[in-house]
């Protein structure tokens, strides 16, 4: 084993003291510098997935043509550098998520894994008959269905807090439905269907008061605003690297140690093992118990490198930014005639989604992408926030760091162009 240990220091965030300058930002995203269906890309389609800057690509590819080997086991110099390259990537993940100690980290393949993680091992150890599982209308589907497993598989109850007209939590709901049977709370950060920021501090102080964990969804979160695990105090948040400009099929999830150390292991395999024999097997140390066999080794040096990327820019300005495009946004799409914002929440963050009068969602998707902008269309995921409003889908656009107020002029052109070939 060759990991470093956790007196390697890694800069929180180096952000510069230079101005937030968009045209730079862009000119390193080399997907965005395309036309599509002959028109310059607009891309909207941030909270399923984000483009990827030049550093990230180079990473990955230098990686792969200088340092790969496999991690974990070998002596020879190209394990030892392929090791070192992964692990250094979760202390980086660490310091942005603001944890106490690399050895709550676990890399995962993403959120939803993150998440099936906690509702397998924690729920196995945790949540029996007669329990229940308390979660919220806003959820993404990933932060409801390992629940309903669970519960289906240990005779508890799944709980779930409503939601008002303007999407947001229905607080006095949340402190009825808490109670002393309630194991574990599931909360989306940010609602990829909604936009809506939830107001995660109070849930978690409102739990914690009664004794139970709290579980932060923090898919649509982490591309946005500056996560501090330690700050919040939460006991699980799940993040994933490709909402955050950075590679497919990696993610983190950052555990509490002490509920970590006593949960038992999720996969079985190599890695995750100090000794094996058929009659006993003996677990390997944190977090290595949690990643069973040969992961994402190229996924985490990606992940790092996307890590690097934003504290280079800086997560308070980067959320400063998009609040301010939010609002350009936001009320640009007000003035188009017979549109609908779905989640007019207090505090948004990232997500417009909306409907037309009497053009269904799928269409609006279609028409747009022929004026080369992409949004997504459907119902995100979050099938219940969809029943809750009365709507079949929404058309969604989400926004990141690289998009601009011409973006946006560019989505309400292609409304109106959606509107003429339908009038
Ligand atoms: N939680 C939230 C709030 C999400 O928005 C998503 C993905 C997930 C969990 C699952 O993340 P994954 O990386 O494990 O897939 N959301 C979306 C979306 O809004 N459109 O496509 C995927």
């Amino acid at each position: 084993m060759t990991a470093p240990g956790n007196t390697e220091v890694v800069a929180r965030s180096s952000a510069s003291n230079r101005a937030f300058d968009v045209d730079r930002i862009r000119g390193e995203f080399p997907g965005l510098h395309q036309d599509i269906k002959g028109k310059p890309l607009v891309y909207l389609d941030n909270a399923a997935s984000s483009q990827k800057p030049q550093q990230v690509i180079d990473a990955i590819s230098d990686f792969y043509a200088h340092d790969y080997s496999n991690i974990h086991r070998g002596v020879h110099e190209l394990s030892e550098r392929a090791t070192k390259a992964y692990e250094s990537a979760r202390l980086k993940v660490q310091a942005f998520m603001g944890a106490a100690s690399e050895r709550e980290i676990v890399f995962v393949r993403g959120t939803t894994e993150g998440i099936n993680l906690v509702a397998d091992s924690f729920g196995r150890a945790n949540v029996g008959e007669g329990d229940e599982v308390l979660i919220t209308t806003m959820e993404h589907h990933s932060n409801i269905v390992p629940w309903q497993m669970l519960c289906e598989r240990n005779g508890a109850s799944l709980k779930v807090v409503p939601i008002n007209d303007r999407g947001e939590l229905e607080m006095e709901e949340f402190k009825k439905l808490l109670g002393s049977k309630t194991k574990i709370v599931a909360v989306g950060h940010v609602s990829n269907a909604l936009g809506t920021i939830n107001p995660i501090r109070t849930i978690i102080e409102l739990a914690h008061a009664q004794g139970t964990p709290v579980l932060i969804d923090g898919a649509q979160a982490a591309p946005h605003v500056a996560i501090d695990v330690r700050e919040l105090d939460c006991d699980f948040y799940t993040i994933s690297a490709h909402k955050m400009f950075g590679p497919s099929g990696m993610g983190a999830l950052y555990a509490k140690e002490s509920l970590l150390e006593k949960m038992p292991p999720y996969q079985g395999g190599g890695d995750m093992i100090l000794s094996v024999s058929f009659e006993k097997t003996t677990y390997n140390r944190l977090p290595f118990r949690f990643e069973a066999g040969t992961p994402n080794i190229a996924g985490a040096v990606g992940f790092g490198a996307t890590i690097d990327y934003l504290n280079g820019i800086g997560m308070d300005r980067i959320a400063a930014y998009e609040e301010e495009l939010l609002d350009y946004g936001t009320n640009a799409l007000r003035d188009v005639p017979g549109l609908r914002i779905v989640g007019e929440a207090s505090h948004k963050a990232s997500v417009i989604s909306f409907v037309l009068d009497g053009i269904h969602p799928h269409d609006i998707g279609t028409i747009l992408d022929q004026e080369g902008i992409a949004v997504r269309t459907g119902h995100h995921c979050a099938q219940p926030v969809m029943d809750r409003f009365g709507v079949a889908a929404t058309a969604r656009a989400s926004l990141a760091l690289y998009n601009t107020r011409e973006d946006i002029d560019r989505l309400v052109e292609g409304l109106a162009t959606v509107r003429e070939v339908f009038s």
